[in-house]
């Protein structure tokens, strides 16, 4: 089976650039923030193009989006695709939406080919897998596998203070939210297609990457309460400069995640809110939203460990008061062996260069892989930009990525 006669790429990407439009910012910047309108008409365009496959489509009670293509025998456990839609400020149209439209398009292709699967096929759209409302990744897939209960769900605000529940009730979204966690098994199987975000394919001339481990990512809030003041009137000796603190913690941050040895070890500091913010008055309050991340997750707990060490002795020395708080620190995941011996075996029948490497991002395939077992598909992307507005994948590399991800769909669901 040779899916390369049905596989429209011209059709793919102008659904990519379509979905693209559908934005909060101006192009060639795509922002879609989780229950915003933007995520709302993203979500009707998406689903519009799945009833027109024919697929039947329900959604659970936060939103996230199941489109199955039922097989001969409806009863076994479907195989799953998929990844989000949802995007973060600035961002660019490949990041998780080539999973979605390409994962379409991979079932389009499979239907055009006459293809009758044994088991179902889902395509899944997962609800916020980028952390920008809620402060926490993956929500739709951690709430599927049971890695965020109902009371924590419950739980969050967005910076408007608005609850998760008040905010996906008005997006339509109904039902228990216990409702949204999925048994061990409902996935036979599952995929997930997504740019690299990373250099290493594109540097190496490589067709795609079948992805063994995906990092273990941790996220830690960290408040610091100083004194403010009048920037004039307040001397140097006894200030108590809540910005000052948080300069060593993050400097801090990076010395730490530089000095554990292994390039696989990060950390960030993406989010600085500073509290008066006026030029001339001594910061009192900082928020620090940190992301710490490895393969290997007690080499990542020893740096959030040092990092708490650095926060008490910054504390002591200067008078102010650090509050940290652990938003998320989540195993690492592996590739299912047998998944990825399907990926490999089509990329040879598919004539494309591949590598098995490890996914530095984190996708809502690392909580699916706690109810099923999972492997993710990776294209390259130009320079590995992700997460800005020159994110390109080229219609090659995504052709690619759809011609493997087809011929792997229907190993699995025969
Ligand atoms: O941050 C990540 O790894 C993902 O792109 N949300
Ligand atoms: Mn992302
Ligand atoms: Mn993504």
């Amino acid at each position: 089976m040779d899916p390369r006669p049905a596989l429209s790429i011209d059709r793919l990407i102008a659904e990519l650039n379509a979905l693209a439009q559908i934005s909060a910012a101006e192009r060639p910047v795509v922002t879609r923030i989780v229950f915003s309108e933007a995520d709302l008409r993203a979500r009707a365009y998406v689903k519009g193009l799945c009833r027109e496959a024919g697929l039947s489509v329900h959604e659970d009670a936060i939103g996230n989006t199941f489109a199955r293509w039922s097989g001969t025998d409806p009863d076994l456990a479907p195989i799953g695709t998929g990844s989000h839609i949802d995007a973060i400020p600035n961002a660019g149209l490949y990041d998780g939406c080539v999973g979605v439209l390409g994962g379409l398009e991979a079932i389009r292709v499979l239907q055009q080919l006459g293809f009758k699967p044994r088991r179902s096929i889902e395509l899944v759209i997962f609800t916020a897998e980028e952390p920008t409302r809620f402060g926490i990744g993956c929500l739709g897939s951690r709430m599927m596998a049971g890695a965020l209960s109902p009371a924590q769900a419950f739980a969050l605000r967005d910076r408007e203070d608005q609850g998760l529940d008040e905010l996906r009730s008005q997006a339509g979204f109904t039902g228990t939210l216990a409702s949204v966690v999925l048994p061990s098994g409902r996935f036979h199987q599952f995929i997930e297609l997504h740019i690299e975000q990373g250099p290493i394919l594109e540097l190496e001339g490589i067709d795609v990457g079948l992805v063994t481990h995906i990092a273990a990512p941790a996220s830690m809030r960290i408040v610091i309460e100083g004194e403010g003041g009048h920037a004039g009137g307040k001397l140097m000796p006894g200030r108590k400069d809540a910005l000052a603190a948080a300069a060593e913690v993050i400097l801090a941050l990076e010395a730490a995640a530089k000095l554990t040895g292994a390039i696989d070890t990060v950390g960030t500091v993406g989010v600085c809110e500073v509290f008066p913010g006026a030029v001339n008055s001594i910061p009192s309050r900082v928020r620090l939203e940190t992301d710490i991340r490895d393969i290997d997750d007690a080499r990542r707990d020893a740096v959030i460990d040092k990092l708490k060490d650095t926060c008490r002795e910054v504390a002591e020395r200067r008078g102010v008061s650090i509050a940290t708080e652990m938003v998320n620190a989540d195993p690492p995941a592996t590739g299912d062996p047998a998944i990825l011996d399907a990926m490999e075996q089509s990329a040879k029948a598919a004539g494309k260069s591949f590598k098995r490497m490890v996914s530095r991002a984190y996708h809502d395939s690392l909580f699916v892989s706690r109810i099923a077992p999972v492997a993710m598909l990776f294209i390259p992307c130009r320079g590995g930009v992700s997460h800005r507005p020159d994110e390109y994948a080229s219609p090659e590399w995504i052709g690619s990525g759809v011609h493997v991800l087809a011929r792997t769909l229907a190993t699995l669901a025969s």
